[in-house]
């Protein structure tokens, strides 16, 4: 845990009451959450974030794509304050979410496509929010005070990889993930603002060093420099968000992805020794991570919307997954498996 604040009996003894009232307190959060089974759990002091002047770049840059939603509530965004007054502190959680990696199954020819592994079993937003319901029901019937809190997991105005590298969870690597040493890239951040005085920690350092193996890797070259993204260009972004067509420069970099892309952390050295998730509801559901494409490019709306209940794949429309699998076809070297649907271009670069 990111938890090194710990007072010696020294320090203890000299501290004001109320400081070591939120230095106990941020303790007793850390030990419920791991309880429940979060990994890292860190704090940070709620306020503005420290690097507005990127983000506005960033937005201004076009980097956003058709991500419209990045732009707005830009000033909640910007301090965590703003989505609570009366807010004290940040806590960031991480849940690994690290699965075996899986080889294509061989029992047939199908071709199939790929699911990035974020999306294998049960969407993470049910089940992070659901954790940290029970974190904060556990903080109300543990601290004795008080207080207001507002669960944020991905959706929320808060940019959430810059508090997890403020609460020391990890440190933002030169592909953009938050990364812990122990624990390597793969794991959902979720956060509970609060209205609680909280001991907050260190941030974490960086230990990319001077590898550069997934700037290298990418396929579609998203990162326009270290620790920078163009995310019009990534392919989780080409297939998860955007709605229409796809440039047709991506459609053979894309290769099997249908829904997200892993490369840039499979790459990191960091994830080789990471250890597997605990968590049941991350366990792959198939058909994931292999997907047969013929299957999906024949989907119905209503059979769409059955298979992908409660899976964070859901937030692809049918359209969307079917211009995939097309793209993916013709990748695989089976164009007969086209869809008038497809939203392919018309040619191919
Ligand atoms: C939009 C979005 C995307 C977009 C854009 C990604 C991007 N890099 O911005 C797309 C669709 C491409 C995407 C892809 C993925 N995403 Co996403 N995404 C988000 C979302 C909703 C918002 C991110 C955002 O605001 N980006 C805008 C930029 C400007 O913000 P930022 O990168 O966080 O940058 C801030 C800081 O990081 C910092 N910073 C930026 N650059 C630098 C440089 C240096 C040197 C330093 C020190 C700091 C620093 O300053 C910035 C301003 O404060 C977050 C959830 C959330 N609410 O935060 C999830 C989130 C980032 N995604 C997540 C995941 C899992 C993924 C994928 C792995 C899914 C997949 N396999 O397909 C990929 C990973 C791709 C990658 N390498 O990042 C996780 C990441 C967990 C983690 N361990 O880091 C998040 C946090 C969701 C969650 N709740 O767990 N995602
Ligand atoms: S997720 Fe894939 S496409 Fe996106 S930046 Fe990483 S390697 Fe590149
Ligand atoms: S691959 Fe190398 S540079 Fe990229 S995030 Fe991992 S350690 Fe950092």
């Amino acid at each position: 845990m990111a938890g090194t604040m710990r007072p010696t009996s020294r320090n203890l003894a000299a501290a004001a009451p109320d400081e070591t009232c939120a230095t106990d307190n941020a303790a007793r959060v850390k030990q419920l959450a791991a309880g429940l089974g979060f990994e890292r759990v860190g704090i940070a002091r709620a306020g503005p974030i420290s690097r507005q002047d990127y983000l506005t770049e960033w937005l201004s840059s076009g980097r956003a794509g058709a991500m419209g939603y990045l732009h707005r509530h830009d000033a909640l965004r910007r301090d965590s304050r703003l989505l609570m007054p009366e807010a004290r502190s940040v806590i960031v959680t991480a849940l690994n979410y690290r699965q075996k990696a899986e080889e294509p199954p061989t029992d047939d020819r199908t071709p199939r496509g790929r699911v990035a592994m974020y999306a294998w079993g049960a969407d993470y937003h049910d089940v992070v929010r659901g954790r940290l319901t029970r974190l904060v029901d556990a903080m109300r019937r543990e601290l004795l005070e008080p207080f207001e809190a507002r669960i944020c997991v991905d959706t929320a105005p808060l940019l959430e990889r810059e508090w997890a590298a403020a609460a020391g969870v990890g440190w933002i690597g030169k592909n953009t993930m938050v990364l812990h040493e122990g624990l390597g890239s793969c794991f959902f951040l979720g956060e509970i603002v609060t209205t609680l005085d909280l001991a907050p920690d260190e941030p974490a350092t960086d230990h990319c060093g001077s590898c550069t193996r997934c700037l290298d890797a990418c396929p579609t070259q998203a990162f326009p420099k270290a620790y920078e993204m163009d995310a019009s260009r990534c392919i989780a972004y080409l297939t998860i968000e955007l709605r229409d067509e796809i440039p047709a420069e991506f459609h053979r970099p894309i290769g099997d992805w249908v829904f997200g892309c892993d490369v840039c952390q499979d790459v990191c050295p960091f994830n080789r020794k990471a250890p597997a998730s605990t968590v049941p509801e991350f366990a792959a559901r198939p058909p994931n991570p292999w997907p047969r494409l013929a299957e999906l490019l024949s989907l119905s709306d209503d059979e769409c919307r059955t298979k992908l209940r409660g899976s964070a794949m859901k937030r692809a429309t049918r359209t969307m997954l079917q211009r995939n699998a097309a793209i993916v076809a013709r990748n695989v070297g089976e164009a007969g498996l086209d869809h008038p649907s497809g939203g392919l271009n018309a040619e191919e670069p």
